[in-house]
């Protein structure tokens, strides 16, 4: 039994450019600063990187076959910054811009509406080398990149989301160092959310002065943070967590401010904001992306700071993420009526599991189809309480570079056998085919929707 969902609803898988692309020295590229961790040693499982990834730069034509196949509306990738500017700013590469452009008509020819994502963290080493995201100087950079992305494919792109994730370069990047450029430091983390959430700020109104047809959204992460136990001091704890991964960007996005409490708890280590940020990060926008695949559970650590504990119960991910659709409604309906976000994409959502092909050559990932039916559920629900959710994109198409884990977590529809390249299509892509199928059907009884070329020009 699958969840009702209303006509119109958009389907869409999600991947991005450093993670699949592969083709790392072609085309005129530059180097950006996943190249660089992937080749410091112990920063990724393995040694890996994404030089050949799913060699998705050559292969986009087969995979746009497998998108067809599966009946999708929408593709969301992204856009390597140091494809376009392998200086990060200034010159222009032009090679760059091409492939960017035959996978749009690619894409377009088949039915498929492009999302077309700015940014998903892989910055341009130079840009690093100058400071990286805690300079103000790499935002401004940022904009070159919108103009010149959306002067190329404004007259044909429509969706436009400015960046991905922004906490994660942030904190993942340069607070944890866990992720490029594995800089460690509060400061730096916070001068780098901010300057980032500028970046997009300005590039809404960048993308919608070259693309006149733009919606324009920002994707964000969010997993509700939930304590440990009913103590007040896990409580606080929780509330701490869910201020710097969470209200910090739903704060500034949708209400135009930092969380006090946030504000106050880093006070000392605090950028420049200057007059104006805020209202620039503030931008309208057409909608909001949500990714989210599980909750997270915190208690009080030493001084009361927030420590991350493991659900002693239920079903986790091959990540030992916890699987639990209701996250996807909190956050949801927490967009929706706490910060009245305009209408909302689940922009990602999918979970890992060590996949297999077993004698038959197919992979039966049984776990994955419950997993993606409990939070398809869950976004039924949301609509259900009034949440404007347009769509829905799985995370992802395809296996794939899994940034610090390597290739060792499989969250693809299509099982890649790396070695050879070859695409095996799981049983949640058959799965996720039936959905997207009935679904249009239900539709094409109801006359109400216009199946794939919805968005297209
Ligand atoms: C993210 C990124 C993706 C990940 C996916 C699975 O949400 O962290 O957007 O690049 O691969 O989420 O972890």
């Amino acid at each position: 039994m699958t969840a009702q969902l209303p006509p119109g609803f958009l389907w869409g898988v999600a991947s991005s450019a450093y993670q699949t692309e592969g083709a790392t020295g072609a085309g005129g590229r530059g180097v950006s600063v996943w190249d660089t961790f992937c080749a410091t040693p112990g920063k990724v499982r393995a040694g890996a990187s994404g030089d050949l990834a799913c060699d998705f730069y050559h292969r986009y034509p087969e995979d746009i076959g497998l998108m067809r196949q599966l009946g999708i509306d929408a593709f969301r990738f992204s856009i390597a910054w140091p494809r376009v500017l392998p200086a990060g700013r200034g010159r222009v590469n032009q090679r760059g811009l091409d492939f960017y452009d035959r996978l749009v008509d690619a894409l377009l020819a088949a039915g498929i509406r492009p999302f077309v994502n700015l940014f998903h963290w892989d910055t341009p080493q130079p840009l690093e080398d100058a400071g990286g995201w805690p300079r103000r100087e790499t935002a401004e950079a940022f904009v070159e990149l919108a103009a010149a992305v959306a002067d190329r494919l404004g007259d044909r792109v429509a969706d436009w989301i400015t960046m991905n994730e922004p906490y994660c370069p942030a904190w993942l990047g340069y607070g944890l160092g866990i992720h490029a450029p594995g800089r460690a430091g509060a400061a730096e983390a916070l001068a780098a959310a901010h300057h980032l959430l500028l970046a997009h700020g300005w590039a809404v109104e960048t993308l919608r002065t070259f693309s006149p047809r733009a919606e324009v959204g920002l994707v964000l992460d969010s997993w509700p943070v939930h304590p440990a136990t009913d103590t007040e001091a896990d409580v606080a704890a929780a509330w701490a967590a869910d201020g710097v991964a969470n209200r910090w960007f739903f704060d500034a996005v949708l209400l135009g401010s930092y969380p006090e409490d946030v504000l106050e708890r880093f006070d000392g280590s605090l950028p420049a904001i200057r007059e104006g940020d805020l209202d620039t990060i503030s931008a309208r926008l057409d909608f909001v992306g949500m990714n989210n695949y599980s909750r997270r559970r915190v208690r009080a650590g030493r001084g009361g700071a927030p420590v991350d504990v493991r659900s002693p119960t239920g079903d986790l991910t091959d990540t030992g993420w916890e699987v639990y659709p209701r996250a996807l409604y909190e956050v949801l309906t927490r967009l929706r009526f706490e910060y009245g976000a305009p209408s909302l994409y689940v922009t990602e959502n999918g979970a890992a599991f060590a996949d297999t092909r077993t004698h038959d050559g197919r992979v039966h990932d049984v776990e994955r189809i419950a997993y993606l039916q409990g939070y398809l559920g869950a976004v039924s629900d949301a609509i259900a309480a009034g949440v404007p959710v347009r769509g829905y994109f799985v995370w992802s198409l395809l296996d794939n570079f899994e940034w610090a884990l390597g290739y060792a977590k499989r969250f693809g529809l299509v099982y890649v056998d790396y070695p050879t390249q070859e695409r095996v299509p799981k049983d949640s892509f058959r799965w996720y085919q039936g959905v997207i199928a009935a679904h249009r059907g239900s539709d094409a009884l109801s006359g109400a929707h216009t199946p794939t070329s919805a968005g297209a020009p």
